[in-house]
């Protein structure tokens, strides 16, 4: 169903980074050796295969989300998933916990965002509004398919003289609308792209390997991240070249209610996942450098780690041409 994604992941753990995952129970997505893919529930230490489930709802995350949030709570909490196959953690690897949701963004909801794009950009009074109007800034980010998994390699684009990684809560709601859980995520951005003209954004935001969530999915009834600390560390030839920490309470919007908004004229009947903005972007001396080691934690939903790299560029470029009719 899925591409395969062993191509342009190459680095990735070959086992499930135990270490990583949250102390609360998880959804995890897991690749067997043979290349399938299953659904896996971590709790009390140990990891479940849901894909042997008599409730074939278990079973793929695309049907889980099509349930209102109580049915998918009943099934995940159920006695029977204690008596499911214990799976081996050293026998598979992490795949991203998204199959075909689509991801969104969310932007300037933090100062220290809306402060870093006035400090780049061309069109600085934009970024000042948006941080404070009614309606929130939201983004396509990609396709689930795209998504880098935890371990994986991250991109940033040959065309871009400025890169960062962007930290950031990331929620999943499902068919209905409603908030079933969340993880790190990474919201990989060109900040000399998007700088140059807003309009850029897409091409700032959407390239291969630009988008990274992991490791699991821990369901909202298990966790309150209201408050929760966020944390980035990068570094560079095994040193640290910087980190930083935020706090999810100092975003100026609530999750839920960008979730809303992103639901308001825009069905999503596989569900959706969403990445709440930044509040740590590291300072203008930084840009990311291919072999740059990304690590995100965030209070009680694990730790998400990437390593950058450059992806290809085929060199085209669409100038105006001078004969099409131009301004008075
Ligand atoms: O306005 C551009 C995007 C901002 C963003 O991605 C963020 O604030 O996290
Ligand atoms: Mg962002």
């Amino acid at each position: 169903m899925y591409p395969d994604r062993k191509t342009d992941t190459g680095v990735r753990a070959a086992s499930v980074p135990l270490h990583h995952l949250p102390a609360a129970p998880a959804l995890l997505r897991l690749c067997s050796p043979q290349g399938d893919s299953r659904l896996a529930l971590w709790r009390d230490g140990a990891l479940r295969d849901l894909s042997a489930a008599a409730d074939a709802d278990l079973h793929s995350l695309d049907a889980l989300l099509r349930l209102p949030v109580g049915e998918t709570r009943r099934l995940l909490e159920s006695n029977a998933i204690a008596a499911l196959p214990e799976l081996d953690p050293d026998a598979f690897e992490l795949l991203p916990p998204v199959e075909s949701q689509e991801v969104w963004g969310a932007g300037v909801t933090y100062f220290r965002s809306r402060e870093a794009r006035m400090e780049e950009a061309t069109e600085k009074d934009i970024y000042a509004s948006v941080y404070r109007a009614a309606r929130p800034e939201l983004f396509f980010k990609g396709a689930g398919w795209r998504v880098i998994p935890p371990g994986g390699r991250i991109g940033i684009r040959p065309d871009s003289t400025w890169d960062v990684p962007e930290p950031e809560l990331a929620v999943l709601s499902n068919a209905h609308g409603e908030v079933i859980g969340y993880t790190c995520g990474n919201d990989m951005s060109s900040r000399s792209i998007e700088g140059e003209n807003p309009l850029y954004l897409a091409q700032a935001k959407v390239y291969e390997a630009s988008c990274s969530l992991g490791p699991g999915i821990v369901p909202a009834w298990h966790v309150h991240p209201a408050t929760a600390r966020i944390d980035l560390t990068i570094e560079r030839a095994d040193q640290e070249v910087y980190s930083s920490t935020a706090r999810v309470s100092d975003m100026v919007r609530v999750p839920a209610e960008l979730v809303s908004v992103l639901y308001a004229a825009y069905p999503l009947p596989s569900g959706a996942w969403l990445l709440t903005g930044t509040g740590i972007v590291p300072p203008s001396t930084y840009t990311a450098r291919a072999g740059d080691v990304i690590t995100i934690e965030i209070e009680g939903l694990g730790v998400l780690t990437n390593i950058v790299r450059q992806v290809t560029h085929t060199g085209a470029q669409a100038p105006p041409h001078l004969t099409a009719p131009s301004p008075p």
